[in-house]
């Protein structure tokens, strides 16, 4: 019996990740640089055993069905067949997260689950192997492998593609992310299907490629003379630009609901009072708001009065990978 549990962290990508050159492998179009958060995380245990006849997965302690099995299963395949033994697994995941808000993440899901199995099948993998085998769950996974500022150099190859750190001086240290949970009853498009259909079809996303790069330059350079204007106005114009490329997708569709542009506009408010805060978004309505420690109370009473307390949701910095046992 090999046995291995490991803790990740979520991330939320300040540059992001949206569309991929190859799907099999999960090789980004263009690189995307991230915050790991202390609010969210998953801790994940997994047993291989010649006990086990089929791999199970049970999540938050309920036995997945096949579907989400599925992509388990492919997963603990690239393990097994690194190890070179084949085994049966059963995969006990919690996922940590202060409310039912659909912000469970397949971020920090699948990075426990990488380290778990490298510490399972003593493999020795470094971290930067350890993101490479993240990414292949899902992509943006490979950047929950480390904390602070990653950035996920999207590469040519398998080798070639995997998330790093970014040398802040603890910038991060100095700023908090206020999650404004929305509601939607929309039935949403999944990430993965969203960003292919953008990627095939939407006459925006050459545009998305063509100026991403800058962006990444910029944040960067925020990061290395701590400039928080700067930081949060390239964050917020790169996270509008690819939902952006949501419209002119066929068919067209968008992420955002009402309650995410009364978010969005709560911020624009709070700027113009000359509080400096900026928003980005994911694959789903919830915004998420950048505000440096000095200024997180007022963030956090404007959205507590607009939405409700349950709905404001505040973290912080957060760490790497740890092994538990
Ligand atoms: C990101 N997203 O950079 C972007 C921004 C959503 C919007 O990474 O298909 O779950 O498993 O590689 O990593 C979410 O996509 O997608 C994501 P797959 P993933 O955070």
């Amino acid at each position: 019996m090999f046995k291995g549990k490991a803790r990740a962290y979520t991330n939320i990508a300040l540059i992001k990740y949206w569309g991929k050159k190859n799907e099999e492998l999960i090789l980004p179009m263009n690189n995307s640089l991230s915050l790991t958060l202390d609010a969210f995380y998953t801790e994940t245990e997994v047993i291989f055993s010649d006990s086990y006849m089929v791999d199970e997965f049970y999540l938050d302690g309920t036995l997945q069905d096949e579907k989400a099995t599925k992509k388990v299963i492919q997963f603990l395949d690239l393990f097994r067949k690194e190890a070179g033994l084949s085994l049966k697994a059963s995969v006990i995941s919690q996922n940590f997260v202060p409310t039912a808000a659909g912000l469970a993440s397949s971020a920090s899901g699948l990075a426990a689950l990488a380290g778990a199995c490298n510490t399972a099948l003593k493999l020795g993998l470094d971290d930067l192997s350890l993101s490479r085998f993240a990414r292949r769950g899902s992509g943006s996974a490979c950047r929950s492998i480390f904390g602070g500022f990653v950035e996920w150099e999207k590469g040519h190859d398998d080798l070639s593609s995997y998330a790093k750190p970014v040398p802040s001086d603890s910038f991060e240290d100095d700023l908090a992310m206020v999650f404004v949970l929305i509601n939607d009853q929309k039935k949403e498009v999944s990430s993965r299907n969203g960003m292919r259909r953008t990627v095939e079809t939407s006459n925006f996303y050459q545009g998305w490629l063509d100026s991403v790069e800058g962006d990444l330059y910029q944040l960067k350079q925020a990061i290395k003379t701590k400039d928080f204007q700067l930081l949060g106005e390239t964050m917020e114009r790169n996270g509008l630009k690819m939902h952006g490329t949501t419209l002119a997708a066929q068919p067209p569709f968008t992420y955002w609901s009402p309650d995410s542009l009364k978010a969005m506009d709560a911020v624009r408010q709070l700027r113009k009072k000359g509080i400096p805060c900026y928003f980005t978004m994911d694959a789903g309505p919830n915004v998420k708001v950048l505000v440096e420690n000095s200024h997180l109370s007022e963030v956090q009473e404007t959205f507590t009065k607009l939405f409700s307390k349950e709905q404001v949701i505040t973290a912080h910095a957060g760490p790497g990978i740890a092994i538990i046992e």
